[in-house]
């Protein structure tokens, strides 16, 4: 069990998953969380990161911090999404064991699975084939990372955990729409097709991919009782367990919007993957569920936009 006055440090806490993390660690009482800005600290620095560390020296931590995009900026900006990853999660992953931190939850992602992996998709479908090409960069930076966690577990006994969500979304989303995931980026363009009265809304790619989207405080709650219960170093999927086309949420999207208009479909823009549904049946194990539907968290999503990025 962890204290409550436990020194954790929540790595990304400006980011959609480590804020999350920090008010659901806040809501359950714990009194002594660590964070620290980009400006005082970067993460890609190993000698600042070290020096963090040796004084600081957190007794858990979480590693949130990341650079991450949709489809589009995966595809694009291959060099930095595998360096900054890369950099990021050494220099926090040795210098937590160096420093004796007891425990570490490093947050992977669904995409580290081959682009055709069975459906739903087991945690023993790790590296059993071909990844899917658009986000092979980032994919490989998490898969060392998982790596690096199950040496350190293996070679010195180190507790460090590895935890796979599926696609997320919520508050602290990135809305940029050349660089989001799907969810935000479709939020924001029925949001302003509808203030704009346009009749037409570009969808990227056919529609026909499925994806499968968990609320961000869903997975902070499985990844408090990963903290607390789960000290094993084979990976650990979360996600709700069920999927939909991007057709499907899109129209979804407009519905909670109220966007009235068509779908247009942008077939240059890629598909990627064409499914990515994970097989949650471990994490179910453990006695942890969902608690936000889809629709739901679409309509608090939007407005946690509408409040805070809607011009
Ligand atoms: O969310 P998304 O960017 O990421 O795209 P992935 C999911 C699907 O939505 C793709 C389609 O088939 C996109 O073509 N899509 C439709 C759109 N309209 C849009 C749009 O306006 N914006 C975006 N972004 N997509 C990412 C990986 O894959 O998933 C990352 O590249 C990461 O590595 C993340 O793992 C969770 O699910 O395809």
């Amino acid at each position: 069990m962890m204290d409550k006055s436990e020194k954790i440090f929540v790595a990304g806490h400006h980011g959609m998953v480590g804020s999350a993390l920090v008010r659901r660690l806040k809501s359950e009482g714990f009194s002594n969380l660590l964070v620290r800005d980009r400006s005082k600290l970067d993460l890609r620095d190993d000698s600042a990161v070290a020096k963090f560390f040796a004084e600081e020296k957190p007794s858990v931590v979480i590693l949130a911090a990341a650079k991450v995009g949709g489809i589009k900026a995966n595809n694009d900006f291959p060099v930095e999404f595998l360096l900054e990853n890369l950099r990021i999660q050494n220099n926090v992953i040795q210098a937590a064991y160096e420093n004796g931190a007891r425990k570490l939850l490093f947050l992977g992602s669904s995409c580290i699975y081959p682009k055709f992996a069975p459906q739903p998709i087991p945690e023993t479908a790790l590296l059993s084939g071909p990844l899917e090409p658009t986000n092979e960069a980032y994919v490989i930076a998490k898969i060392a990372g998982i790596k690096l966690c199950q040496a350190y577990a293996r070679e010195y006994d180190a507790n460090f955990i590895s935890v796979m969500p599926t696609n997320l979304y919520g508050p602290n989303d990135n809305f940029d729409l050349e660089t989001s995931h799907v969810l935000a980026a479709l939020l924001r363009k029925a949001h302003e097709a509808k203030t704009r009265k346009d009749r037409k809304l570009t969808v990227w790619g056919s529609g026909k991919p499925r994806r499968e989207f968990l609320h961000v405080d869903d997975l902070a709650s499985a990844c408090l009782l990963l903290l607390e219960k789960y000290d094993s170093s084979e990976i650990i999927n979360v996600g709700c367990g069920e999927d939909i086309s991007i057709r499907e949420l899109a129209e979804l999207i407009c519905e909670v919007v109220g966007f009235d208009g068509d779908l247009a479909w942008d077939v240059t823009k890629p598909d990627g993957t064409p499914r990515k549904l994970l097989d949650v049946s471990k994490l179910r194990a453990l006695g942890w569920k969902p608690s936000i539907p889809l629709r739901d968290g679409i309509a608090r999503t939007y407005e946690w936009f509408l409040a805070n990025c809607a011009r």
